[in-house]
């Protein structure tokens, strides 16, 4: 019976509560909740007792075969969702790329073709906005309407960066549309100017890399997409705020009222920038992303206690993976080295290690900083991000007294660095359910190509009050009003009214 399967004796984590309570899966659906369930035979039974059951991982930032900065990371949809997999995470959303004056349908399409047949968990997409005018808009009205794509990236760095008023266009569009508009907040004109005077001054290491685009650059990018998606009225999703200056940025914006979301990222939870002063060229260009890794040694510790604050909403990894043959593309200028670490396959555990194990927060905000706000953002909960009647039966059965140290030479990722190199982390996923399918079996990994599904993540309707069927509404259905962070002044008036 390879389509049913119980879980008992565990305790059941969502995150709003933990319930000793077993859960019997059929055809990929959780079935039935409860003690002493009545189950057919011929089912498999895994035994959980003195573990957690929670809900799979949601990576809702990853970059698999990414064509950036004149190569391609090398982890692709195949190798990336099976790392994935193997710890922990069941779903993945990554990011189009849509070159310059590019179709973004055409875009979409390649990636699916890309993706479908390799991925081994499911996964959604986000679409890039690079260039702005009317056909893009056209484009995204029909990605929201007939393809489940509800987020849009913009960047305000390299090469492909909007300018404020192109940011606007986007954002409005967003709005309209009912979509999710996601930003890279970095000042792009400063990083180039720092990028020529320093390289002009003889500083061409990694170690430059942080000096071209220091806290304020990326603070600066957060506050002024904050006003600008205000402006519009559209709700806004930072990604990767890597710094204690951007988080108050966000901070400060969310105390105004303005409905915006802060991503961290694993590895900015898990290392830090003094890597990227090692002497080892290999070394310090392997920790090279962008907004960088912070020199400032208190900032994972920050950013984790802004998570516990919910001044920080979830977590990423950005994974997006060169080979050290790749970082050397910028042994003589660190703006040539691709930017991008891993992070797909350690992120639940690097955070269980520094936010839970640490006691800095419980079992239940780890599954909402991990999986649940990353489904309701997308629209997909209660379907993913919780484990609830009806809902798809992706699922980890999380042992937290174990340990495993985290190494390149056992990681599943294709990638030969790990910038969590040698790090020791309690919590280990022993058994991972992807659709109802045992992917990780008592810590064996037993991925399969193409099981995975491409995912469509519907558009949130336009906030409309309807006084007769005002109490039926549920979340989704009240459209970014219901937006995961607190409703705005304006939006309560409109319900009592
Ligand atoms: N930053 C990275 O480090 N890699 C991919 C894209 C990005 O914004
Ligand atoms: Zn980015
Ligand atoms: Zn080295
Ligand atoms: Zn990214």
């Amino acid at each position: 019976a390879q389509n049913r399967l119980l879980i008992k004796n565990g305790k059941v984590v969502n995150e709003d509560d933990i319930v000793e309570e077993d859960v019997y899966i059929e055809d990929g659906i959780i079935k039935q909740l409860g003690r002493n369930l009545i189950i057919p035979g011929g089912t498999r039974v895994i035994d959980a007792r003195g573990k957690l059951v929670i809900p799979g991982g949601i990576d809702p930032h990853t970059h698999f075969e990414f064509e950036f900065m004149n190569t391609t990371s090398v982890d692709d949809f195949y190798q990336g969702t099976k790392a994935a997999v193997a710890g922990g995470t069941t779903m993945i959303i990554d990011f189009v790329l849509v070159k310059k004056g590019e179709s973004l349908l055409d875009s979409y399409y390649s990636y699916r073709q890309k993706a479908d047949e390799k991925v081994c968990c499911d996964y959604a997409l986000h679409v890039i906005i690079s260039y702005w005018n009317d056909k893009v808009f056209d484009e995204m009205s029909i990605l929201c309407s007939e393809h489940g794509v509800n987020s849009f990236k913009t960047f305000m760095a390299y090469s492909f960066m909007l300018n404020d008023s192109e940011l606007y266009s986007a954002f409005e569009a967003c709005k309209k549309l009912g979509a999710v508009a996601m930003v890279h907040a970095e000042n792009g004109s400063i990083v180039f100017k720092n990028t020529e005077k320093l390289l002009a001054k003889g500083v061409t290491g990694p170690e430059g890399h942080e000096l071209s685009r220091p806290e304020e650059v990326e603070a600066e990018a957060v506050n002024r997409a904050c006003t600008i998606a205000n402006q519009v009225d559209c709700p806004l999703y930072i990604v990767h705020v890597m710094s204690k200056s951007a988080t108050i940025a966000l901070a400060q914006a969310r105390s105004r009222g303005v409905r915006v979301i802060g991503e961290t990222l694993a590895a900015a939870l898990g290392t830090d920038g003094s890597h990227c002063k090692n002497t080892c060229f290999q070394h310090s260009a392997g920790h090279v992303l962008s907004p960088p890794l912070r020199s400032d040694p208190m900032t994972p510790q920050y950013l984790m206690n802004s998570l516990a604050q919910n001044d920080l909403q979830l977590t990423g990894s950005d994974n997006c993976t060169f080979n050290k043959s790749q970082k050397e593309m910028g042994l003589n200028d660190f703006s040539k080295i691709p930017n991008g670490v891993n992070g797909v396959e350690d992120r639940m555990s690097v955070i269980w290690e520094k936010g839970v194990h640490s006691g800095l927060i419980d079992a239940c905000r780890f599954v909402a900083i991990t999986s649940t706000t990353a489904a309701k953002i997308f629209n997909l909960y209660p379907r993913k991000g919780c484990i609830a009647l009806g809902s798809d039966a992706d699922i980890v059965i999380w042992n937290p007294n174990k340990t495993r140290t985290i190494s390149a030479k056992t990681h599943h990722q294709a990638v030969d660095f790990n910038i969590f190199e040698g790090m020791e982390c309690h919590g280990v996923p022993e058994y991972v359910i992807v659709n109802g399918r045992v992917c990780v079996d008592d810590e064996q990994v037993k991925v399969v190509q193409g099981h995975g599904n491409y995912i469509e993540c519907p558009v949130f309707p336009p906030f409309v009050y309807d006084i007769e069927n005002a109490s039926k509404l549920k979340p989704s259905d009240n459209g970014d009003a219901n937006w995961v962070t607190q409703p705005t002044q304006k939006e309560n008036d409109r319900k009592v009214c």
